[in-house]
Protein backbone atom coordinates (compact mmCIF):
# COMPACT_ATOMS: atom_id res chain seq x y z
CA UNK A 1 0.00 0.00 0.00
CA UNK A 2 1.22 2.50 -0.65
CA UNK A 3 -0.33 5.34 -1.96
CA UNK A 4 2.09 8.40 -1.78
CA UNK A 5 0.73 7.30 1.59
CA UNK A 6 -1.76 7.43 3.13
CA UNK A 7 -3.18 11.12 2.77
CA UNK A 8 -2.81 11.72 -0.77
CA UNK A 9 -4.02 8.23 -1.30
CA UNK A 10 -6.99 8.20 0.80
CA UNK A 11 -8.29 11.55 -1.25
CA UNK A 12 -7.48 9.08 -4.61
CA UNK A 13 -9.87 6.89 -3.35
CA UNK A 14 -12.61 8.66 -2.42
CA UNK A 15 -12.68 10.82 -5.27
CA UNK A 16 -12.87 7.79 -7.10
CA UNK A 17 -15.47 6.55 -4.93
CA UNK A 18 -18.71 7.93 -6.40
CA UNK A 19 -17.56 6.46 -9.94
CA UNK A 20 -16.29 2.78 -8.26
CA UNK A 21 -20.18 2.97 -6.29
CA UNK A 22 -22.18 3.73 -9.54
CA UNK A 23 -20.72 0.59 -11.44
CA UNK A 24 -21.79 -1.91 -8.61
CA UNK A 25 -24.72 -3.18 -9.90
CA UNK A 26 -22.72 -6.21 -11.92
CA UNK A 27 -23.57 -9.44 -12.39
CA UNK A 28 -22.56 -11.76 -9.32
CA UNK A 29 -19.36 -12.92 -9.87
CA UNK A 30 -18.96 -16.62 -11.97
CA UNK A 31 -18.89 -19.57 -9.50
CA UNK A 32 -17.40 -21.53 -11.91
CA UNK A 33 -14.16 -23.04 -9.97
CA UNK A 34 -11.38 -21.06 -10.95
CA UNK A 35 -12.97 -17.73 -11.50
CA UNK A 36 -12.88 -14.93 -9.70
CA UNK A 37 -12.21 -13.69 -6.66
CA UNK A 38 -10.62 -16.98 -5.37
CA UNK A 39 -11.77 -16.50 -2.38
CA UNK A 40 -15.40 -15.26 -1.11
CA UNK A 41 -15.35 -15.80 3.05
CA UNK A 42 -12.60 -13.45 3.58
CA UNK A 43 -11.23 -10.42 2.46
CA UNK A 44 -7.66 -11.32 0.97
CA UNK A 45 -4.67 -9.21 -0.44
CA UNK A 46 -0.94 -9.43 -1.70
CA UNK A 47 -0.60 -13.16 -2.93
CA UNK A 48 2.56 -14.44 -3.64
CA UNK A 49 2.39 -18.27 -4.87
CA UNK A 50 4.89 -20.73 -4.06
CA UNK A 51 4.90 -23.85 -5.75
CA UNK A 52 5.87 -26.74 -4.00
CA UNK A 53 5.69 -30.54 -6.01
CA UNK A 54 2.69 -30.96 -7.50
CA UNK A 55 0.80 -28.27 -4.93
CA UNK A 56 0.60 -24.26 -5.25
CA UNK A 57 0.81 -22.66 -2.01
CA UNK A 58 -0.49 -18.78 -2.13
CA UNK A 59 0.42 -16.50 0.72
CA UNK A 60 -2.10 -13.92 1.65
CA UNK A 61 -2.44 -10.61 4.17
CA UNK A 62 -5.87 -10.83 5.90
CA UNK A 63 -7.80 -7.54 5.05
CA UNK A 64 -10.00 -7.43 8.29
CA UNK A 65 -10.46 -3.74 7.99
CA UNK A 66 -13.97 -2.59 9.32
CA UNK A 67 -16.04 0.42 7.81
CA UNK A 68 -13.95 3.17 7.15
CA UNK A 69 -11.03 1.71 8.14
CA UNK A 70 -7.86 1.89 5.89
CA UNK A 71 -5.86 -1.00 6.69
CA UNK A 72 -5.98 -3.44 9.45
CA UNK A 73 -4.00 -6.79 8.95
CA UNK A 74 -2.76 -8.42 11.25
CA UNK A 75 -1.91 -11.99 10.02
CA UNK A 76 -0.97 -14.10 6.76
CA UNK A 77 -2.75 -16.43 5.61
CA UNK A 78 -2.17 -19.64 2.88
CA UNK A 79 -4.55 -21.40 0.77
CA UNK A 80 -3.21 -24.18 -1.77
CA UNK A 81 -4.55 -26.02 -4.52
CA UNK A 82 -3.44 -28.80 -6.97
CA UNK A 83 -5.48 -27.69 -9.75
CA UNK A 84 -6.05 -24.09 -10.10
CA UNK A 85 -9.69 -24.58 -9.34
CA UNK A 86 -10.30 -25.91 -6.17
CA UNK A 87 -8.31 -24.16 -2.72
CA UNK A 88 -7.84 -25.59 0.38
CA UNK A 89 -7.87 -23.03 3.27
CA UNK A 90 -5.05 -23.60 5.44
CA UNK A 91 -5.75 -20.94 7.89
CA UNK A 92 -3.36 -18.24 9.72
CA UNK A 93 0.23 -19.21 9.26
CA UNK A 94 1.47 -16.21 11.49
CA UNK A 95 0.27 -13.18 12.95
CA UNK A 96 2.45 -9.90 13.77
CA UNK A 97 2.44 -10.27 17.14
CA UNK A 98 4.78 -13.63 16.50
CA UNK A 99 7.35 -10.60 15.81
CA UNK A 100 7.95 -9.58 19.10
CA UNK A 101 9.65 -6.53 17.72
CA UNK A 102 7.41 -5.55 15.39
CA UNK A 103 3.63 -3.58 16.52
CA UNK A 104 1.19 -3.80 13.24
CA UNK A 105 0.71 -4.38 10.14
CA UNK A 106 0.74 -8.06 8.10
CA UNK A 107 1.36 -6.37 4.53
CA UNK A 108 2.80 -8.26 1.44
CA UNK A 109 4.66 -11.22 1.78
CA UNK A 110 6.50 -13.93 -0.07
CA UNK A 111 7.84 -17.56 0.88
CA UNK A 112 10.27 -19.81 -0.56
CA UNK A 113 11.56 -23.06 -0.74
CA UNK A 114 15.36 -23.40 0.28
CA UNK A 115 17.39 -26.16 1.88
CA UNK A 116 14.64 -28.30 2.99
CA UNK A 117 12.94 -25.48 5.00
CA UNK A 118 10.13 -22.83 3.88
CA UNK A 119 11.41 -18.85 4.61
CA UNK A 120 8.63 -16.20 5.23
CA UNK A 121 9.09 -12.87 4.22
CA UNK A 122 7.41 -9.62 5.24
CA UNK A 123 6.44 -6.65 5.94
CA UNK A 124 5.94 -5.39 9.34
CA UNK A 125 5.43 -1.68 11.18
CA UNK A 126 8.69 -1.87 13.61
CA UNK A 127 8.28 -0.95 17.46
CA UNK A 128 9.48 3.07 18.47
CA UNK A 129 13.43 0.96 18.53
CA UNK A 130 13.63 1.10 14.70
CA UNK A 131 10.20 3.52 13.24
CA UNK A 132 8.92 2.59 10.10
CA UNK A 133 8.51 -0.05 7.88
CA UNK A 134 10.62 -3.28 8.12
CA UNK A 135 11.25 -6.66 6.41
CA UNK A 136 10.95 -9.79 9.13
CA UNK A 137 11.83 -13.03 8.21
CA UNK A 138 10.46 -16.61 9.62
CA UNK A 139 11.28 -19.80 9.03
CA UNK A 140 9.15 -23.76 8.82
CA UNK A 141 9.45 -27.05 8.01
CA UNK A 142 6.23 -27.08 6.35
CA UNK A 143 4.29 -24.47 4.18
CA UNK A 144 1.52 -24.19 5.94
CA UNK A 145 3.55 -23.76 8.95
CA UNK A 146 3.79 -23.35 11.90
CA UNK A 147 6.01 -20.01 10.85
CA UNK A 148 8.68 -18.91 13.77
CA UNK A 149 10.69 -15.67 13.62
CA UNK A 150 13.82 -16.43 12.33
CA UNK A 151 16.03 -13.89 13.71
CA UNK A 152 14.18 -11.98 16.34
CA UNK A 153 14.72 -8.63 14.98
CA UNK A 154 14.11 -7.01 11.81
CA UNK A 155 16.08 -8.58 8.26
CA UNK A 156 15.35 -4.95 6.75
CA UNK A 157 14.87 -1.53 8.85
CA UNK A 158 14.14 2.14 7.79
CA UNK A 159 17.35 3.07 8.88
CA UNK A 160 18.89 0.63 6.43
CA UNK A 161 17.80 2.40 3.67
CA UNK A 162 18.76 6.02 4.49
CA UNK A 163 18.05 7.51 0.87
CA UNK A 164 14.20 7.05 1.11
CA UNK A 165 11.98 9.95 1.74
CA UNK A 166 9.19 8.14 4.05
CA UNK A 167 8.72 5.60 6.11
CA UNK A 168 7.09 2.63 4.92
CA UNK A 169 9.72 2.81 2.07
CA UNK A 170 11.18 -1.16 3.26
CA UNK A 171 8.03 -2.76 2.60
CA UNK A 172 7.03 -5.79 0.28
CA UNK A 173 10.05 -8.16 -0.13
CA UNK A 174 10.59 -10.73 -2.89
CA UNK A 175 12.76 -13.55 -2.81
CA UNK A 176 14.45 -15.53 -5.92
CA UNK A 177 16.70 -18.18 -6.03
CA UNK A 178 19.35 -17.80 -8.86
CA UNK A 179 20.74 -20.66 -10.92
CA UNK A 180 23.78 -20.39 -8.65
CA UNK A 181 22.28 -21.14 -5.46
CA UNK A 182 22.29 -17.13 -4.28
CA UNK A 183 18.99 -16.05 -2.88
CA UNK A 184 18.39 -12.20 -3.46
CA UNK A 185 15.28 -10.18 -1.76
CA UNK A 186 14.15 -7.25 -3.32
CA UNK A 187 11.74 -4.68 -1.86
CA UNK A 188 10.67 -1.16 -1.93
CA UNK A 189 8.22 1.45 -2.24
CA UNK A 190 8.64 4.33 -4.87
CA UNK A 191 12.35 2.96 -4.10
CA UNK A 192 13.26 -0.27 -5.24
CA UNK A 193 16.06 -2.21 -3.84
CA UNK A 194 17.58 -5.42 -3.83
CA UNK A 195 20.51 -7.08 -2.26
CA UNK A 196 22.10 -10.54 -1.71
CA UNK A 197 20.79 -12.79 1.05
CA UNK A 198 23.45 -15.03 3.12
CA UNK A 199 23.28 -18.67 2.46
CA UNK A 200 21.63 -18.32 6.70
CA UNK A 201 18.90 -16.94 4.47
CA UNK A 202 18.57 -14.18 7.55
CA UNK A 203 20.84 -11.83 6.86
CA UNK A 204 21.48 -9.38 4.01
CA UNK A 205 25.36 -10.21 2.17
CA UNK A 206 26.97 -6.82 1.38
CA UNK A 207 25.38 -4.03 -0.55
CA UNK A 208 21.71 -2.96 -0.84
CA UNK A 209 21.44 -1.48 -4.28
CA UNK A 210 18.41 0.53 -5.86
CA UNK A 211 17.01 -0.09 -8.90
CA UNK A 212 13.92 1.56 -8.85
CA UNK A 213 12.24 1.57 -12.55
CA UNK A 214 10.00 3.30 -14.23
CA UNK A 215 7.08 4.52 -12.60
CA UNK A 216 7.72 2.09 -9.54
CA UNK A 217 4.99 2.54 -6.74
CA UNK A 218 5.61 -0.87 -4.55
CA UNK A 219 5.32 -4.32 -4.53
CA UNK A 220 8.22 -5.78 -6.51
CA UNK A 221 8.17 -10.08 -7.63
CA UNK A 222 10.90 -11.14 -9.47
CA UNK A 223 11.25 -14.38 -11.72
CA UNK A 224 12.79 -15.92 -14.69
CA UNK A 225 11.71 -17.94 -17.41
CA UNK A 226 14.64 -19.19 -19.55
CA UNK A 227 17.11 -16.71 -19.75
CA UNK A 228 15.10 -13.36 -19.11
CA UNK A 229 15.01 -11.91 -15.50
CA UNK A 230 11.19 -9.99 -14.70
CA UNK A 231 10.77 -7.69 -12.16
CA UNK A 232 7.36 -7.04 -11.90
CA UNK A 233 5.63 -4.62 -9.80
CA UNK A 234 2.51 -2.10 -8.96
CA UNK A 235 3.13 0.83 -10.67
CA UNK A 236 1.64 4.87 -10.28
CA UNK A 237 1.19 7.05 -13.27
CA UNK A 238 2.23 10.69 -10.40
CA UNK A 239 0.21 12.80 -12.81
CA UNK A 240 -2.68 11.49 -12.32
CA UNK A 241 -2.29 9.34 -9.39
CA UNK A 242 -5.60 7.39 -9.57
CA UNK A 243 -5.13 3.28 -9.43
CA UNK A 244 -2.17 1.47 -9.71
CA UNK A 245 -1.85 -0.89 -12.56
CA UNK A 246 0.94 -3.16 -13.17
CA UNK A 247 4.51 -3.02 -14.97
CA UNK A 248 7.54 -4.45 -15.68
CA UNK A 249 11.08 -4.57 -16.42
CA UNK A 250 13.49 -7.23 -17.74
CA UNK A 251 17.09 -7.90 -17.50
CA UNK A 252 19.87 -10.95 -18.56
CA UNK A 253 21.10 -11.13 -15.19
CA UNK A 254 19.59 -10.17 -11.67
CA UNK A 255 22.16 -7.67 -11.25
CA UNK A 256 20.59 -6.08 -14.60
CA UNK A 257 20.32 -3.82 -15.94
CA UNK A 258 16.70 -3.79 -16.03
CA UNK A 259 14.97 -2.47 -19.40
CA UNK A 260 11.46 -1.20 -18.81
CA UNK A 261 9.04 -3.12 -20.36
CA UNK A 262 5.54 -0.91 -19.54
CA UNK A 263 2.03 -1.88 -18.40
CA UNK A 264 1.33 -5.43 -18.20
CA UNK A 265 -2.14 -4.80 -16.88
CA UNK A 266 -4.82 -1.97 -16.11
CA UNK A 267 -5.71 -1.34 -12.51
CA UNK A 268 -7.97 -3.92 -10.07
CA UNK A 269 -11.11 -3.11 -10.35
CA UNK A 270 -12.57 -0.84 -7.63
CA UNK A 271 -9.00 -0.87 -6.00
CA UNK A 272 -6.23 1.53 -5.56
CA UNK A 273 -3.39 -1.04 -4.99
CA UNK A 274 -2.60 -3.93 -7.18
CA UNK A 275 -0.67 -6.35 -6.00
CA UNK A 276 1.69 -9.40 -8.75
CA UNK A 277 2.72 -12.33 -7.78
CA UNK A 278 3.97 -14.98 -10.62
CA UNK A 279 3.86 -19.01 -10.86
CA UNK A 280 4.60 -21.34 -13.20
CA UNK A 281 2.52 -24.80 -12.38
CA UNK A 282 2.29 -27.87 -14.30
CA UNK A 283 3.50 -26.02 -17.67
CA UNK A 284 1.70 -22.96 -17.33
CA UNK A 285 1.83 -19.45 -16.15
CA UNK A 286 -0.48 -17.60 -13.49
CA UNK A 287 -0.75 -14.13 -12.46
CA UNK A 288 -2.36 -13.29 -9.10
CA UNK A 289 -3.34 -9.92 -8.17
CA UNK A 290 -6.18 -8.64 -6.04
CA UNK A 291 -9.22 -6.01 -6.54
CA UNK A 292 -11.54 -4.49 -4.22
CA UNK A 293 -14.65 -6.01 -5.96
CA UNK A 294 -15.87 -8.53 -3.31
CA UNK A 295 -18.64 -7.63 -0.85
CA UNK A 296 -19.35 -9.72 1.94
CA UNK A 297 -22.55 -9.06 3.93
CA UNK A 298 -22.82 -5.65 4.67
CA UNK A 299 -19.02 -4.81 4.30
CA UNK A 300 -17.95 -4.15 0.47
CA UNK A 301 -14.65 -3.69 -1.22
CA UNK A 302 -12.39 -1.09 -0.47
CA UNK A 303 -8.58 -0.06 0.33
CA UNK A 304 -8.56 -2.17 3.35
CA UNK A 305 -10.82 -4.74 1.94
CA UNK A 306 -9.17 -6.41 -1.24
CA UNK A 307 -9.87 -10.22 -2.90
CA UNK A 308 -7.23 -11.97 -4.22
CA UNK A 309 -7.62 -12.98 -8.53
CA UNK A 310 -5.80 -14.95 -11.06
CA UNK A 311 -5.23 -14.80 -14.39
CA UNK A 312 -3.73 -17.03 -17.12
CA UNK A 313 0.08 -14.77 -18.31
CA UNK A 314 1.45 -15.60 -21.21
CA UNK A 315 4.68 -14.50 -23.51
CA UNK A 316 5.48 -13.53 -26.78
CA UNK A 317 8.70 -14.95 -28.40
CA UNK A 318 10.90 -12.37 -27.67
CA UNK A 319 10.21 -13.15 -23.76
CA UNK A 320 7.74 -10.14 -23.43
CA UNK A 321 4.59 -10.69 -21.56
CA UNK A 322 1.23 -10.08 -23.27
CA UNK A 323 -0.89 -7.60 -21.50
CA UNK A 324 -3.14 -9.16 -18.98
CA UNK A 325 -7.08 -8.32 -18.58
CA UNK A 326 -8.71 -8.68 -15.93
CA UNK A 327 -11.53 -10.86 -15.76
CA UNK A 328 -14.08 -12.88 -13.61
CA UNK A 329 -13.62 -15.87 -15.26
CA UNK A 330 -10.23 -16.03 -14.25
CA UNK A 331 -8.66 -19.50 -14.84
CA UNK A 332 -12.32 -21.25 -15.10
CA UNK A 333 -11.56 -21.09 -18.77
CA UNK A 334 -8.58 -22.07 -20.58
CA UNK A 335 -5.55 -19.85 -21.32
CA UNK A 336 -5.48 -18.70 -25.21
CA UNK A 337 -3.91 -21.18 -27.39
O1 LIG B 1 -1.55 -4.75 1.80
C1 LIG B 1 -0.79 -3.70 2.36
C2 LIG B 1 0.02 -3.02 1.28
O2 LIG B 1 -0.84 -2.57 0.24
C3 LIG B 1 1.03 -3.90 0.57
O3 LIG B 1 2.20 -4.06 1.31
C4 LIG B 1 1.17 -3.18 -0.72
O4 LIG B 1 1.78 -3.93 -1.73
C5 LIG B 1 -0.27 -2.82 -1.04
O5 LIG B 1 -0.95 -3.89 -1.63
Amino acid sequence: MSLARLLPAALCVLMAWPLAAQARSDAAPGTAPGSNPLFRDKFTADPAPLVVGDTLYLYVGHDQAQRDEMFNMREWLVYSTTDMKTWTDHGPIMKVADFTWAKADAWASQAIEKDGKFWFYAAVEHDDTHPGKAIAVAVSDSPTGPFVDAKGAALVTNQMTPKGTHSWEDIDPTVFTDDDGTTWIAWGNRQAYIARLKPNMVEIDGPITEITPPHFEEGPWLHKRGDLYYLTYASLDRATHRDEKISYATAPSIQGPWTYRGELTGSGKYSFTIHAGIAEFKGDWYLFLHNAALTIGDQNGSIGRRAVTVEHLQYNADGTMKPVVQTEAGVSVPPPR
